[in-house]
């Protein structure tokens, strides 16, 4: 008899024109589920993409109609509105996330959840062995990182990884995440999910070059958005209720 890892995954991919990352992405992941979870599903968001994901994601669920669902905005709402809807739709007792351009390797998935049993952690995030970005991102994200400390006293090595296995029971604690543009979600997350008094482990993970279709994650409005955003939160943590 097969001996799984975990009895219950929801896994689940934001996707913004991806038609061509992620078939890829999603059949290496059905391989590697069909080995190590019990019983699995796979959540799409497709985040009002302007070139054939749509197309390509109803092609992928008519290969597998009922471990495949997707999500449709539209238009497009952003990286954390559409991590908002694959983790409030998730219904098994574990949660993964990753990216569906294919920059990392889901088999690592396996590693995520060794770290979880090790640790008897609520959340393991990832953070990247190595990351060829510019010095710009670099620097944000170290200034971003120090403000999180001492706003929240939340300090991890990467915040941003978007490679992450979360418990159910802590986003069924969460009853509310207002991040829609951009990276501030993780943030949010993490900051709220610390303040319930979750523990949050750290596991190192690949990042690969990405082969198809381009980077939209960063620019200057988005940017000055997430650190408003930020401030915020801290505002209304500390001066109003959360
Ligand atoms: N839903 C959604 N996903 C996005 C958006 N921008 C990027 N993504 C997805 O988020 C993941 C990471 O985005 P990417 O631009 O590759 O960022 P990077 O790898 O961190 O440089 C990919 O799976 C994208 O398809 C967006 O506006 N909305
Ligand atoms: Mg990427």
């Amino acid at each position: 008899m097969k001996k799984y890892q975990l009895d219950e995954l929801s896994v689940f991919f934001p996707c913004y024109n991806e038609e061509k990352n992620i078939e890829n992405t999603v059949s290496k992941a059905i391989k590697v589920l069909n080995n190590v979870v019990k019983k699995w599903e796979i959540i799409l968001i497709n985040d009002g993409s302007k070139d054939n994901t749509g197309k390509v994601l109803e092609k992928i669920k008519f290969a597998n109609p009922k471990q495949i669902k997707i999500i449709t905005h539209d238009p497009n709402r952003g990286y954390g509105a559409a991590l908002k809807s694959g983790l409030y739709n998730s219904q098994y007792q574990w949660i993964a996330f990753s990216d569906s351009d294919g920059q990392f390797d889901f088999g690592e998935i396996t590693k995520f959840i060794d770290k979880q049993k090790e640790t008897n952690s609520d959340i393991v995030i990832g953070y990247y062995l190595s990351r060829k970005v510019s010095k710009a991102t670099i620097l944000t994200s170290k200034i971003w990182e120090i403000i999180v400390f001492i706003l929240f006293g939340l300090k991890v090595t990467d915040i941003d990884c978007g490679f992450k296995l979360i418990n159910k029971k802590v986003v069924d604690t969460i009853p509310r995440l207002e991040a829609e543009r951009g990276a501030f979600i993780s943030s949010e997350f993490l900051i709220k999910s610390k303040k319930s008094g979750f523990k949050i482990s750290e596991l190192g993970v690949h990042h690969y070059p990405r082969v198809e279709g381009q980077a939209t994650g960063r620019n200057i409005k988005v940017i000055i958005k997430s650190f408003s955003d930020l401030f915020g939160l801290w505002y209304k943590i500390n001066f109003k209720r959360a």
